[in-house]
């Protein structure tokens, strides 16, 4: 486990390449119940050059509208399909929070998508981390501080990857910069898949 800054936890290698193999079978049906959709940004309605779909209760959506989090598919109008098992267990694994994640929102890169600097800040709840997984080609993932202008750094997440924003790295600025292609072998069709696990609403205090 490395940590590159507070809250920030990496645990490289943490699903291995049969892990990995079973995932994208279980994302296969993901997506089967809820396609890929093309997000756009708020206001301007530029699309991302990543796709997207969602798992859980929960599914982070954005368009010219804004970015929110809603109960169904902004395409087809179904309700979002379960997590699979497996990242229930990593959440237990390393999230260190006592309640379920409510959202994991997939991200599929092409070999040219990137992901610019943001926040993620549309959760109610930021006591919970984010719990990220990478799949698919390597890519080159940059992370500042709480302010946009803060200084950044970049490291390598590579296929199977863990990591976990948490504590004083939860709300820092972070991106991708680029995708390395030609760095996996998962995919057939080459590129990433990222996963974010959320906790977005306060779960109930427990009672007592
Ligand atoms: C990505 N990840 O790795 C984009 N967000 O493709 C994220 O935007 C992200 O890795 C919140 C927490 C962890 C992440
Ligand atoms: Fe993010």
């Amino acid at each position: 486990m490395i940590a590159p800054l507070p809250g920030l936890r990496l645990h490289p290698g943490y699903f291995d390449r049969a892990a990995q193999e079973a995932l994208v079978e279980a994302l296969r049906a993901v997506v089967a119940a809820a396609p890929l959709f093309t997000p756009r940004m708020p206001k301007t309605g530029k699309p991302f050059s990543v796709r997207m779909t969602n798992c859980g209760r929960l599914g982070w959506v954005s368009d010219a509208a804004g970015y929110r989090y809603q109960t169904t598919h902004p395409d087809t109008g179904a309700p979002w399909p379960a997590i699979p098992a497996a990242l229930l267990h990593a959440w237990e694994a390393l999230a260190d929070y006592p309640a379920p994640p409510e959202a994991c929102l997939v991200n599929v890169y092409a070999p040219t998508a990137r992901m610019g600097l943001h926040q993620d800040r549309d959760e109610e709840d930021f006591e919970a981390p984010i719990l990220s997984v990478s799949l698919g080609d390597s890519c080159v993932f940059r992370f500042g501080g709480t302010t946009r202008g803060a200084a950044t750094r970049s490291f390598r997440l590579h296929s199977g990857d863990a990591l976990t924003f948490g504590g004083p790295a939860r709300l820092a600025f972070h991106g991708v910069d680029r995708i390395l292609p030609g760095t996996s072998t998962l995919l057939a069709q080459g590129g990433r898949i990222n996963l974010t696990l959320r906790r977005v609403t306060k779960p109930a205090p427990a009672r007592g």
